[in-house]
């Protein structure tokens, strides 16, 4: 028993949290907002501005540097740093970091006088990080499906997917052929990061690892035919894969200068959205989560492996054992600010001014950036009605309306859910929760804290360290502290808008 440190590498920011089992305390949370924060790295929402909004690549050194500032902060607190039994993390899902043979060395001798982007640069094989949001790789996908057909479905959790580890790497590999030689491990950002904190290679577990299309969800082995057709010699560049209770490591003396001792365990990273799944109490079966950051997610558990029926949908492994299901739709919270900043109104006066707009009247398409559900490859706004002469009111409701119809219609549930989990930054819009319960019509909870990526990475470290079931680490840390009921009116009103969101996908995406 004791504190347990859980940390969040998302798409535009580090965070941290302590949670403590004797007491069932959560700290409140520590972050470092890439954009604002450490903007000599020029990627304001995350990622590397780029003319072609397919490409979406990130600066490995400014997670580097977030982990610095993140642990500088941390060291500023007033947790009780010397307390801390186990660290675990999470990281943004699909994301490809690309190291040289030097990085093991580099790793291993860090010292404390120097930071860890100044010391890991030279480890670099490829100077940028391919993220979830990068769309560029349909002509791999192409190939991959060409190749393995419905296997890979069926043995990997997902079709072949843009954004997916796999093809990103096998562009690399045919783009870059040198650089690709040159490579000596490939690592995702939540292994990457946690090699980083242990200094040597970390694994990566069977939840991030799902996210690939390349492990093998049947054996829970890298599959060696897809990854010698994704790029030669792949399969010796790529961490172990292991469950998410490994605990391989232990906190090199690095980190001492931060105030933590040195010598803590450090139990295998996992993705954002896996680590979420726990920290939103979906160690249990039949939970549906919706996680609204700046993918919007929509994920459950799953007790045994059985294949998305939807070509966008997939299978990853849960941490605490079996499997999830999860849908992404990439535009999430960047397509609600640019929304607000179309009218340059602070949340607080936008949701005013929507929550007056009648419901389920305007429709439109969220696509402001490349979409993966369903997939839309460039961007594309479509609206039933005038969107430039519409009230800031109409054009907020129409966009939330529509991302939460876009994400029932995709989900194709046979039956609602009993009730929604909802988690992530926009969890806290209060006319956005109750616009996914009334088009749901299923009740929304929500837990105490929106981080449920930190927290079930501080609940993983727990349960890997200390043993503590995650049933009663749920019961601890994962309580429901409020409830939205739909209003039962309202589903007639979304059942029409739901039809008139198909009308408008179809004559814009006549494929869909
Ligand atoms: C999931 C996905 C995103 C990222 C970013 O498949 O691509 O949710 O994990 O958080």
């Amino acid at each position: 028993m004791g504190c347990f440190l859980g940390l969040d590498a998302s798409t535009q920011s580090l965070k941290a949290l302590l949670v403590n089992t004797d007491n069932g305390s959560v700290s409140d949370v520590i972050s470092v907002h890439f954009g604002k924060e450490l903007p000599e790295f020029n990627c304001p929402d995350g990622f590397l501005p780029n003319e072609d909004s397919k490409v979406r690549h990130a600066d490995p050194l400014l997670w580097l540097a977030a982990m610095d500032l993140l642990f500088h902060k941390i060291s500023l607190s007033r947790w009780p740093l010397t307390e801390i039994k186990g660290i675990s993390g999470s990281g943004q899902q699909h994301g490809t970091v690309y190291l040289n043979k030097e990085i093991g060395a580099l790793l291993q001798n860090l010292t404390p006088a120097k930071s860890l982007a100044e010391q890991l640069r030279p480890g670099l094989s490829r100077a940028t990080a391919p993220i979830w949001m990068d769309a560029s790789t349909t002509e791999e996908c192409d190939l991959l499906r060409e190749k393995f057909g419905m296997r890979m479905r069926r043995d990997t959790g997902s079709d072949a997917a843009e954004r997916f580890s796999g093809p990103q790497i096998m562009k690399f590999a045919r783009e870059e052929a040198e650089s690709w030689a040159g490579t000596g491990r490939v690592h995702l950002v939540s292994s990457f990061l946690a090699s980083v904190l242990a200094g040597e290679s970390m694994p990566v577990d069977y939840g991030d690892g799902a996210g690939m299309n390349l492990l093998n969800l049947h054996t829970l082995q890298w599959d060696r035919d897809i990854s010698q057709f994704i790029a030669p010699g792949l399969l010796a560049k790529l961490p172990k894969c292991v469950p998410s209770c490994t605990v391989p490591g232990k906190l090199p003396a690095y980190f001492t200068k931060y105030g933590l001792p040195a010598g803590i365990p450090l139990v295998v990273w996992s993705g954002d959205n896996p680590s979420s799944l726990i920290g939103c109490g979906g160690a249990t079966r039949g939970s549906a989560v919706i996680s609204l950051g700046t993918s919007d997610t929509f994920f459950g558990s799953m007790a045994t492996f059985s294949e998305a029926p939807q070509r966008y949908g997939h299978v990853f492994g849960n941490p605490a054992g079996g499997f999830m299901s999860l849908i992404c739709f990439t535009n999430g919270s960047l397509a609600r600010e640019k929304m607000r900043q179309k009218f340059s109104l602070s949340w607080e006066e936008f949701n005013q001014a929507a929550e007056v707009v009648e419901p389920g009247k305007r429709i439109m398409l969220p696509f402001f950036m490349p979409e993966s559900t369903p997939t839309v490859a460039s961007p594309c706004v479509h609206a039933d009605f005038d969107l430039d002469n519409a009230t800031p009111g109409e054009s907020l409701r129409a966009l939330l309306e529509s991302q939460a119809l876009t994400m029932k219609i995709h989900a194709e549930l046979k039956q609602p859910p009993s009730f929604i989990r909802l988690t992530g930054g926009a969890s806290a819009n209060n006319l956005l929760q109750q616009i996914i319960a009334d088009v749901f019509q299923t009740e929304v909870c929500l837990g105490e804290s929106p981080e449920s990526a930190a927290l079930g990475a501080a609940l993983r470290a727990a349960n890997a360290v200390e043993k503590i079931p995650f049933e009663t680490l749920t019961k601890q840390f994962c309580k429901v502290s409020r409830r939205i009921e739909p209003v039962r009116e309202r589903a007639s009103v979304y059942d029409h808008a739901l039809n008139n969101f198909r009308k408008l996908l179809r004559n814009a995406h006549p494929d869909k």
